[in-house]
């Protein structure tokens, strides 16, 4: 695919409804139990706060929006992207691609966005379940958004690692397609080199939702995601993107969602999770998050077990 090409937008309204019942037809009976074989313990100095390195960040006023999703938090203060560099230790960035890779077994095909995911890597990986719910680890992401975070309250929309690659061509080939994530907050990290595989960039509209149009590759940019655990932060609910199908190699990627336990607004939609995860799944789940959401901030911290991030605390860096 040539660079100036638009990709297809993914479905929306009515599609996603389809999508909705395709899901739901598809589901396979596969249990989720956890992979025991996992030998490595998060550790909170896998993080690599003295080297870690910002680039290309923008927040949702730069982008355009001039109303905050929050009433209570301004919207030059909300990350919209921004491209994260050694966030993760080479050692970290290891035990990760490792999970991720013996992970692939438990992966699903899926012939829109990405070619094959894992859904719900929290339940499977104690690893990184466990650096999911440290401390240190929300502080440093919540400092990359410009709010506390706390991860995201529904197990299936929470993590899931994608794995794309060129399908043999008989096999209906992955479309990458423009989309915007049901989730606000949300980290793409990806764990093959750049190098390891043509296409596969990392794509977003650098405007508001309602600016995007397909055809205008202009306002395009792609994300300098380069190393080995590279990650990209967006706010995915506002910011169209997409990764360009993989032509050659292999590139894979684990992608984790949070939540401003300051705000109740949430952006994810039934429809958006129930065409993911098929109707009876959605309906407990979607029942589950709204009572999540009714949670003060400081009981969704006690539910993890650490003391609340403040605001405060976002801006002083750590001594
Ligand atoms: O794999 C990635 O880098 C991100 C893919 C994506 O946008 C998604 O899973 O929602
Ligand atoms: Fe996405």
């Amino acid at each position: 695919m040539d660079h100036t090409d638009p990709l297809p937008l993914f479905e929306r309204g009515v599609g996603r409804v389809k999508l909705a019942l395709k899901s739901t037809l598809r589901k396979s009976s596969r249990s989720a139990s956890p992979t025991a074989d996992e030998q490595a313990l998060w550790r909170d100095d896998l993080l690599c706060q003295a080297n870690l390195t910002i680039s290309d960040a923008r927040t949702l006023a730069d982008l355009g929006y001039a109303l905050s999703p929050h009433p209570d938090i301004p919207a030059e203060t909300i990350t919209a992207v921004a491209c994260a560099h050694r966030l993760f230790t080479p050692e970290a960035v290891a035990i990760l691609q490792d999970i991720c890779t013996r992970l692939e077994e438990r992966a699903d095909d899926s012939d829109w966005i990405i070619s094959r995911r894992t859904r719900a890597v929290t339940t499977l990986s104690p690893f990184i379940n466990a650096m999911m719910n440290s401390r240190s680890f929300l502080l440093a992401i919540s400092r990359i958004a410009g709010v506390p975070l706390v991860p995201y309250p529904m197990l299936n929309a929470r993590s899931q690692i994608n794995y794309f690659y060129p399908k043999p061509e008989h096999e209906q080939q992955q479309l990458g397609m423009w989309h915007t994530d049901g989730t606000n907050y949300v980290l793409n990290i990806v764990l093959t080199r750049s190098s390891d595989y043509t296409g596969g960039e990392f794509v977003f509209h650098n405007s508001t939702v309602e600016s995007f149009d397909a055809l205008n590759h202009r306002t395009f940019e792609t994300a300098p995601l380069i190393e080995p655990g590279d990650a990209l932060f967006i706010y995915g609910s506002r910011l169209f993107h997409g990764v360009r199908p993989v032509s050659t190699g292999r590139r894979m990627s684990l992608v984790l969602s949070f939540h401003c336990p300051y705000a109740r607004e949430d952006s994810n939609q039934f429809w958006h999770l129930a065409s993911d995860d098929g109707i009876p799944a959605t309906i407990p789940n979607w029942l589950k998050l709204r009572w999540a959401l009714q949670r003060s901030a400081a009981r969704q911290f006690a539910r993890i077990g650490i003391a609340p991030i403040t605001f405060e605390e976002l801006r002083y860096p750590e001594s």
